[in-house]
């Protein structure tokens, strides 16, 4: 079958009436700064990007090298074009306006610039995730409360994994869809159109260390899992843990699977680990596009109103049946507690 780039991808999706040119423009773009960050992230020792960059970023991390080169060639590749109106990222504190010199445009760009970057150094699969919001109507100079829109208003959401193939994975709303990077062409190309994760699964992914703690109900839930065959669940389960997001999600896009990270008493008063707006939910998008479910544990994660560009939540998604499983402990534990 003749290949299909992710340009032809996007000139369908425009006849099909899902997105529009100067969104499906907006993609391109965001997709062409992606390559430009897999050859960085290529390079390795060799490129002198490994290693700290010596700053920190307002999530009062250390910021790697490929943090902040990964985030220039993001803001630099999205200044010009006319998309947007102004974009926000886990590296800065506040929204970066497009500058005045170029034409504004009509959407909101969030992104994570390197996802995992703690596993740069040791050349684990790293990467990209961004979401697409609308600009509200007549704000021309969005400061943050702009951006603070439930998941649910999310006009596209994608993430690139630089792994042993660089892969984008994407939704406009109208299911979830996967390119891979043809190197020699330079072009991705449609690899899988239309995902389905299955609803069932024998795979989770939970950073174990933290088990100590957890809140009962996570406690309990992942004690059944543990005790496999042996226990309530009547059959063994299998475990995984990058500790790079896209990666585990890209397993779970993959093959199936679930992802926790729950709250537990080192993060609670942050409010959990991962960042609502250019982690959790643009992840949460892309699940359900995929038939599967995302949630805080106790409510679904693209309803939540934010509160803050850098809000943390916790962060339940994966194959349905396991996330609901796990919800439902906790909002079950929620009501005995009254
Ligand atoms: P870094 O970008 O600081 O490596 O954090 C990655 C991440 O936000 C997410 O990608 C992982 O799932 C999670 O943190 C790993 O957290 P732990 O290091 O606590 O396991």
């Amino acid at each position: 079958m003749k290949p299909i780039s992710l340009i032809q991808f996007l000139i369908e999706e425009r006849r099909a009436g899902h997105v529009n040119a100067e969104l499906s423009l907006l993609i391109e773009v965001v997709a062409r700064a992606c390559k430009r960050i897999a050859v960085a992230t290529n390079k390795g020792a060799i490129g002198g990007v490994l290693g700290e960059a010596g700053t920190g970023n307002i999530q009062g991390e250390a910021q790697k090298k490929l943090d902040v080169i990964s985030n220039e060639i993001l803001l630099e590749a999205n200044a010009w074009g006319g998309q947007l109106a102004a974009c926000a990222s886990e590296e800065m504190e506040d929204p970066q306006p497009i500058p005045d010199m170029y034409p504004k445009g009509n959407h909101l760009l969030l992104f994570d610039p390197l996802d995992g970057s703690s596993n740069i150094d040791v050349n684990i699969s790293v990467g990209t995730i961004f979401s697409v919001l609308r600009c509200p109507d007549g704000v021309t100079n969005p400061k943050a409360e702009h951006f603070l829109q439930a998941g649910t208003t999310q006009l596209a959401a994608g993430y690139v994994v630089y792994g042993p193939a660089t892969v984008l994975v994407l939704t406009f709303g109208h299911g979830t869809h996967e390119f891979t990077l043809d190197r020699e062409v330079g072009s991705f190309i449609l690899s899988r159109r239309d995902i389905r994760i299955p609803e069932e699964t024998g795979e989770f992914a939970i950073n174990m260390s933290n088990q100590r703690h957890w809140e009962a109900p996570m406690q309990r839930y992942i004690g059944e899992l543990l005790a496999g065959k042996d226990g309530p669940r009547g059959r063994d389960f299998n475990m995984r843990w990058v500790a790079s997001m896209v990666a585990d999600v890209h397993r779970i896009i993959t093959r199936g699977g679930v992802f926790f990270y729950p709250l537990d008493a080192k993060i609670k008063s942050k409010g959990g680990k991962l960042r609502l707006m250019y982690e959790a939910n643009p992840m949460a998008f892309i699940i359900e596009q995929a038939g599967g479910a995302a949630t805080t544990g106790r409510g679904r994660l693209l309803e939540l109103q934010p509160t803050g560009l850098h809000q943390r939540v916790p962060v339940f998604l994966g194959s349905k049946k396991e996330v609901e499983v796990a919800t439902h402990y906790h909002v079950e534990a929620d009501r005995a507690q009254g």
